[in-house]
């Protein structure tokens, strides 16, 4: 049996296409829509001989395979390499590279943390941040919505939420990256985001523990179930650091990506104007057209089989959730960002027990900038090109120039 990417490599099971093609191409990464929609045309897999892997990129199947956590395990973890072959670069995640019994007792004190009670009642200060943030950027006028929003509003309300005293915005911006880079292959992308662990990763780990997190916050519940016995203290500690790893890169990607579809599409930002009631679909519309997450593997635990496809055990498929959010077949007209869609059922925050545990946070973030900005802005216009990052597992911007035009 032979390794590929730290995974069983697989012969193409019948009736499913071989195509040759690098999904982590750096040209694909940043422009991925010609790649999603051909994937979509191959059938409910593809076999891809580079990583010999199964992709899946259509609605239904890609759906299936996630969330059918019984068949298709996170434990043998949720990248290329399979943990039951080969050692991962950092201990699993406690929440995310598990599958139940264990899970369900990681995820429910994480949920506890992550409550919409939680979440509600940090509504004022993710507001008077928000306030603020988007005035300065209307007197400024032209600016960098990466640099300047997008990555500056997570970076000013996410870590004081969790409990930190002193964030360090680039370690934890850049810390997110490796996370997502190290999902793909031993490629340009992740050794470069690797090369930068040294530096990182011990300081992850020292911010996690109690002693450096305040007496309220996200990190507080999560050692308070440590004094109640469910966790171990270091047990608390590494679900501290799956807050860190899930919660800036990707809130970073998906208010980035909210402002970039609106000064895209400025239709669509008059209807919200007009109907600011809007605003949360609109949101569940940004995920479905950019999935800020684009795909997420899974290793099939058992032989079995999808839409008639046998796939045999230690399989990796890679669910390209990205393609699967533009699927024709579930959303006529798919290739439109249109915010009075309501795209019930989008892969934008995952499918089943995985799915995104931090999702009311990051709902409360987004709406609390474009609640700031429905009452400051009147127009948002692009004043240059729009560049994507390059990233194994997150569709990021990489550069936004942006113009306010205040009321
Ligand atoms: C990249 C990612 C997503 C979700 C959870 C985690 C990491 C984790 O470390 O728990």
């Amino acid at each position: 049996m032979g390794l590929i990417e730290g995974h069983m490599a697989i012969e193409p099971p019948d009736g499913v296409p071989v195509w040759d093609v690098d999904p982590y191409d750096p040209v694909i990464l940043a422009n991925p829509d010609d790649y999603y929609a051909e994937l979509r045309e191959k059938g409910p897999f593809a076999y891809i001989p580079k990583y010999s892997i199964l992709a899946c990129g259509r609605h239904d199947e890609t759906h299936e395979v996630f969330s059918d956590w019984e068949r298709f395990v996170s434990s043998r973890g949720v990248g290329l390499q399979d943990f039951s072959l080969e050692t991962p670069w950092r201990p699993p995640s406690l929440v995310l590279e598990v599958d139940p019994p264990y899970h369900s007792r990681t995820r429910k004190i994480l949920v506890r943390a992550l409550s919409p009670k939680a979440t509600a009642a940090l509504a004022d200060k993710f507001q008077s941040a928000a306030d603020t943030l988007i005035d300065a950027l209307v007197e400024k006028g032209r600016f960098e919505a990466v640099e300047d929003l997008a990555e500056a509003y997570p970076i000013s309300v996410f870590p004081g939420a969790v409990g930190f005293r002193q964030p360090d915005k680039r370690r934890l911006i850049d810390y997110g990256a490796m996370v997502f880079n190290a999902l793909g292959p031993d490629n340009e992308l992740r050794r470069t985001a690797m090369a930068r662990g040294p530096d990182i990763v011990p300081w992850i780990t020292e911010q996690c523990r109690r002693e450096n997190l305040d007496a309220s916050g996200f990190g507080a519940t999560i050692y308070a179930a440590a004094d109640e016995g469910e966790i171990t203290e270091e047990e608390a500690g590494m679900l501290v650091r799956s807050l860190l790893s899930a919660g800036v890169d990707t809130t970073v990607t998906g208010l980035g990506s909210t402002l970039w579809c609106f000064a895209t599409f400025p239709d669509q930002f008059e209807k919200l104007k007009a109907d600011p009631s809007l605003l949360r679909p609109a949101f569940e519309e940004v995920l479905r057209f950019t999935t800020p997450v684009h795909s997420f593997c899974r290793t099939a635990n058992l032989d079995t089989t999808v839409s008639g496809i046998e796939i045999c055990q230690g399989t990796k498929i890679l669910c390209v959730l990205g393609a699967a959010n533009g699927d024709e077949r579930k959303w006529p007209g798919a290739d439109r960002f249109d915010i009075s869609r309501r795209p019930m059922g989008h892969l934008g925050m995952g499918a089943g027990i995985h799915n995104c545990v931090g999702q009311n946070l990051a709902r409360a973030e987004v709406a609390a900038v474009m609640k700031a900005i429905l009452n400051k802005v009147d127009g948002i216009e692009l004043t240059g090109k729009a560049v994507w990052r390059p990233n194994n597992a997150i569709h990021a911007l990489d550069k936004l120039p942006i113009a306010f035009k205040g009321k």
